[in-house]
């Protein structure tokens, strides 16, 4: 495959961070959020490897925030998003799934209830907050809605704990899963969350204030030395294998949440309003006719740009593949494809077209590991 390079502009933002990721060896950077996503710091299968065993510092800055304040933002923010945030409590992320009045999904991101009438939308690719300002605007809600300088830091990987506690202390340690509070580092306090894109343990610093953050940036790596740190981005190996779901890769607005597997986060019989209750509530009664489901495919490489047809046996077609990659752990490729119905049961045999060759695969569950 031919490689191009990306024309950087103003429209393609820059992070606070770009100039460091770039002297310490980024390959590739994908586009996320109109932002600089890196996305390659040479070899996937050597990052991997560390990212399982060490740590790493990553610049996921693209994962903007839509801010969500004053009288009307909980109504805002729940007319949104089909999870029940009711009882959701400040100092807590949700994921949660963003649908439309189809009950087709929007985003999936994290959000964070910062207090009572102020919320952080962590969004994934997609231009959420012309959404929200357009539900805004259109039910006359009393809602201020910006996108913040907000820069996160990601520190994953099992030695992130020992290395946020060397700079931050004990505290950080005892944060639970999805929690977050604010630490002070160089004279501010940044909040940090223990969340983050992959499912090796960490932390994600959201940078409000850019100077101490290139500090802490860089306090990263020279307290990180003994643990062996590296800079890395979100790995496609890893997020695979962990059935992370990739907004515009594994979903998009053609697809609602059940058919994502995202049935944890729909609560249809509580008493709050969002928008596309009423269809979300017919999918439940009736059921689907596609589903989001794990594949083991009999190859050793696959690069994917766009879908690959999936057929059964009998070269009926029965789905897409939508993401892949070769997998050191199970030494094949693996991937996310959307299955049509009654195809998506685990066990099921398919075929798929990598390379101009045939090969066989079988559908199994989500996550892989
Ligand atoms: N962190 C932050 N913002 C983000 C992402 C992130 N925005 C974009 C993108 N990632 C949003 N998508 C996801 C997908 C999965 C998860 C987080 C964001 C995730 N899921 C866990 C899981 O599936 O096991 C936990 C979900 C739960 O149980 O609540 O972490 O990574 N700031």
């Amino acid at each position: 495959m031919k490689k191009f390079n990306i024309a950087k502009s103003r429209r393609l933002r820059s992070t606070p961070y770009s100039s460091r990721i770039e002297s310490q060896g980024v390959t590739a950077y994908t586009i996320y959020n109109h932002m600089l996503l890196p996305a390659a710091f040479g070899s996937l299968e050597d990052l991997y490897h560390h990212l399982k065993e060490h740590v790493q510092i990553w610049d996921v800055a693209a994962e903007r925030q839509v801010e969500i304040s004053g009288p009307d933002s909980y109504k805002l923010v729940q007319l949104m998003t089909c999870r029940d945030l009711s009882k959701s409590k400040i100092g807590r992320c949700y994921y949660c799934p963003i649908i439309d009045d189809n009950g087709g999904m929007i985003n999936d991101p994290v959000i964070l209830k910062l207090k009572e009438d102020k919320w952080w939308i962590s969004i994934a690719d997609s231009d959420v907050i012309l959404f929200a300002k357009g539900l805004a605007i259109g039910n006359k809600l009393n809602v201020k809605i910006t996108e913040p300088n907000v820069n996160i830091l990601a520190v994953q990987g099992p030695k992130s704990f020992k290395l946020m506690e060397k700079i931050f202390g004990k505290k950080i340690t005892e944060m639970k899963f999805f929690g977050f509070d604010y630490f002070e580092f160089a004279g501010d306090k940044h909040l940090i969350a223990r969340s983050g894109w992959s499912k090796q343990g960490g932390y994600e610093i959201y940078v409000e204030h850019t100077k101490s953050g290139l500090q802490l940036y860089d306090k990263l790596f020279d307290e990180g030395k003994e643990f062996n740190v590296k800079p890395g981005c979100p790995n496609l190996i890893e997020r695979i294998e962990s059935g992370l779901l990739s907004y515009g890769n594994d979903i998009d607005n053609e697809d609602n949440p059940y058919e994502c597997g995202l049935d944890k986060y729909v609560n249809v019989n509580s008493d709050i309003n969002f928008l596309g209750k009423d269809k979300l509530i017919q999918y439940n009664k009736n059921g689907i006719k596609k589903k989001l489901m794990g594949v083991k495919i009999e190859s050793d490489s696959i690069s994917i740009t766009e879908t690959i047809e999936i057929y059964d046996n009998n070269e009926n077609h029965i789905g897409e593949l939508r993401s892949g990659v070769y997998s050191p752990h199970f030494n094949k490729v693996i991937g996310i494809a959307m299955l049509k119905k009654p195809n998506w049961d685990t066990g099921t045999k398919i075929k798929i077209n990598i390379n101009g060759k045939s090969v066989n695969g079988t559908v199994c569950d989500l996550p892989f590991i």
